[in-house]
This record gives structure tokens, sequence and C-alpha cells, in this order.
């Protein structure tokens, strides 16, 4: 990446980090800065879709209110949260819905994510099903809806920058969660501290930041990012460049399987001779695991199969190296493809065009030379 940031917005942050918005702020992280099993919090990646709220006085005093189709409506301040529902700490990844759009052809609408608009964090929270269970769903509880504290961009607080919401199968898996720390620390205010959902495996849209009230609906939510294009993906693939109108449409929910190249950065230089590259990465597959990474300087011709560290919970991302033998001095397209459990596996050119681009898992491409570059 040749634009480091020096944007204020993202003071605390780490340099390498990509700068594709200011307002709403928008960040990527550059495959080789996450290279670490637990991304730090100065790494990870930025999405807002609309201005930053007001910071609160009190973090303990965060209110998150449910309501809808339950027996008890509930209002709980984030101190009473604490205390009444059981902590629960698991690595994982969260991912925006559109990472990988940049690679799709002819381009599609939104932020030109490359590989980094996802991290892997270690979120500390309480599962947000003991607190459903608590409130009691009612038989017609479907689906919910996620409401946030930030202003749209144009800074008015009518309507929501974003409010998504998921099926209650979703949000009654354990993993999702009401999180208030991150990386053992308090949950910073730009990743939607004090509290926010994280919702794994699914578009990070519906991890709603600066949390204040999820409303358990009777039907699917149809707030700002359900309608329409929003992610949604068409059913039967559509010609490239489409607009998509009258193509069945189903939501965007697990995210494709996915691997990244970590180390070495992308264009590095081996001193002649070298015939041997260490590789590493990461690999991840939305609600699915990772079962293999393989890897191919020869245009996919041969692969090479990667070792797979194993998973500290679900929803990690798996770590993989691999030796890469190199036959001689030379320019090396290195390509890394994962594999997950149902045999799902990345294209080696975009597919799935749709013209919100997301869900493109095309493989990760990167170069490398030993000896003199020409
Ligand atoms: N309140 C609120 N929550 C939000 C958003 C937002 O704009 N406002 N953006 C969503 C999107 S699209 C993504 S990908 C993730 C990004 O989380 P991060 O900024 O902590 O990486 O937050 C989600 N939660
Ligand atoms: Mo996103």
């Amino acid at each position: 990446m040749d634009q480091p940031n020096k944007s204020p917005e993202l003071d605390g942050k780490d340099r390498g980090l990509f700068l594709l918005g200011r307002q709403p702020l928008v960040a990527e992280t550059p495959e080789e800065l996450l290279d670490e099993a637990t991304t730090p919090i100065s790494r990870f990646f930025v999405r807002n879709n609309g201005l930053m709220p007001e910071p609160p006085a009190n973090a303990e005093e965060w209110s998150l209110s449910i309501d809808g189709e339950v027996e008890r409506p509930l209002r709980l301040t984030l101190a009473e949260l604490k205390r009444r529902f059981p902590h629960k700490t698991f690595r994982m990844v969260l991912e925006c819905g559109g990472n990988g759009r940049s690679f799709f052809e002819p381009k599609a609408e939104g932020n030109p994510w490359t590989n980094g608009g996802a991290g892997c964090a270690e979120w500390t929270g309480i599962s947000l099903g003991d607190v459903l269970r608590e409130a009691g769903l009612k038989d017609s509880a479907l689906y919910t809806a996620h409401y946030g504290a930030d202003p749209d961009k144009t800074g008015s607080y009518d309507t929501p920058s974003i409010s998504r919401g998921m099926r209650i199968g979703k949000a009654l898996d354990e993993h999702t969660l009401l999180a208030f720390a991150m990386n053992g620390e308090a949950l910073p205010f730009l990743h939607g501290g004090p509290l926010r959902l994280v919702v794994p495996g699914w578009p990070g849209s519906l991890s709603q930041k600066w949390l204040t009230r999820i409303w358990i609906r009777d039907r699917e939510h149809d707030g700002p990012g359900m309608q329409g294009l929003s992610y949604r993906l068409p059913i039967h693939p559509i010609p490239p460049g489409s607009d998509g109108k009258g193509a069945e449409l189903r939501i965007l929910e697990s995210m494709p399987v996915r691997s990244i190249v970590s180390f070495p950065a992308d264009g590095s230089l081996y001193p002649s001779g070298t015939r041997r590259i260490a590789v590493r990465g990461a690999a991840w597959a939305g609600d699915d695991v990772v079962t293999r990474v393989d890897l191919s300087i020869d245009g996919g011709a041969t692969w090479v199969e990667a070792a797979l560290e194993p998973l500290r919970n679900r929803y990690d991302w798996a770590r993989w190296s691999a030796s890469l033998a190199v036959p001689g001095d030379g320019a090396y397209e290195i390509m890394a493809r994962a594999t997950d459990s149902k045999g799902n596996t990345q294209p080696l050119r975009a597919a799935g065009w749709n013209p919100n681009g997301y869900g493109c898992n095309v493989v990760h491409r990167m170069t490398v030379t030993v000896g003199t570059a020409i």
C-alpha cells in the first residue's frame, strides 16, 4: 500500500492502515499488517456508515433496551449487563460484507476494499442469547433489528446510519456477543465502545457499534441496510455490470471462505539463490471452518498444502504456514486458496459479480522477487 495513513481521525492507529474514506471514516488493513493471531486494536480496520456519535460521559451508564416480541422489555445499563450475565471471551473474525469488492470487474458500488476489511480480535462480552432469554422471546420473535447512537453521514439523528438485523437463530448462538472489551481493553470508542454487537461470520454490518437498542421483530427487519440490493446477492449469477433489477436475491448471511498471505509483504525481495520461501497467513470461512489452504507460485498449475494451526474457539481464523520451493531466481506470483468443510473454495477470478460488490472471495495474489528485479 503506497498511501500511508496520515489522517488525524485515525490517531492511535497504525500508520500503515489505508484510508478509504474520511466522512464516514473507513480504513482497511494491508494484508501484511494482519500477521498476528490476534489483530491488535491499532491495526483493526474501521468502517463507519455515518458520523461518530457523542462519546458518553460515563461508559458504565450506557444503556441498552430490548423490546418488541419479548415478554419483558428490558432496559439495562452496561454496569447491570456486566453484573447480571456470565462473561465470555472468544477470538473471532469481524469482516465487512464488502471485503474483496475492489477485485470485481467492472467496478462495483461501494468502498473499494481489497482483503483488509477484516480482522480477528479477542472480544469479551455477554451472549446476546442470555439477555434474550431473560427478556423472554415470544413465539412471534423471528428477527432482530439493531440501533446505534451514531448520526447518519449528514449528521442527522432522524434516520439511523445503518440498522440491520438477523434471524433469531443466529442471535441465540452463544458466540453472538454484546461486547464491551476488545483484546482485553475496554472496547475503544472507534470500534463501537462502550457496547457493540459482535455477530461473527456474518457481514460486519450486523455488528452494530454504539449499541442502544435491539428491537425483536415478527418479520425480517427493513431498516437502512436491509432493503433493495443492500447485503443481498443474486441467487442465480447475473452478467457483470448489470443493474441487478429483476434478479432473485438472497440476504448475505455467512461470509464466504477466504485466505490472505500476511507474510511476506507483497513486493518482497529475496537474495539471488534463495530456493525456499517461508509463507504464512490466515484463513476463515464465515459460519464454516477452513479445512485446507493451498498455495501456488505457477498460476494454479500446481499447489502445495499449508499447515493449519488449531483454532482457539469457533469463529477464530486459522493461521497457516508453508515453505514454498522456488525453482530459480525470478518474479513469482503467490496465490493462497482456502477450502471449507463443505468443499467450497476460492475462485481464481472474481466470481459472483453483484451491483454492490458483496462477498468477493477471489484468491489473494501477491508477488515476490528472488534476485534482482527486472
Ligand atoms: N452504529 C454503527 N455500527 C456499525 C456501523 C456503523 O456505521 N454504525 N458499521 C458496520 C459495518 S458496515 C462494519 S463492517 C463494522 C465495522 O466495525 P469496526 O469499525 O469496529 O471495524 O461495524 C458495523 N457496525
Ligand atoms: Mo461493513
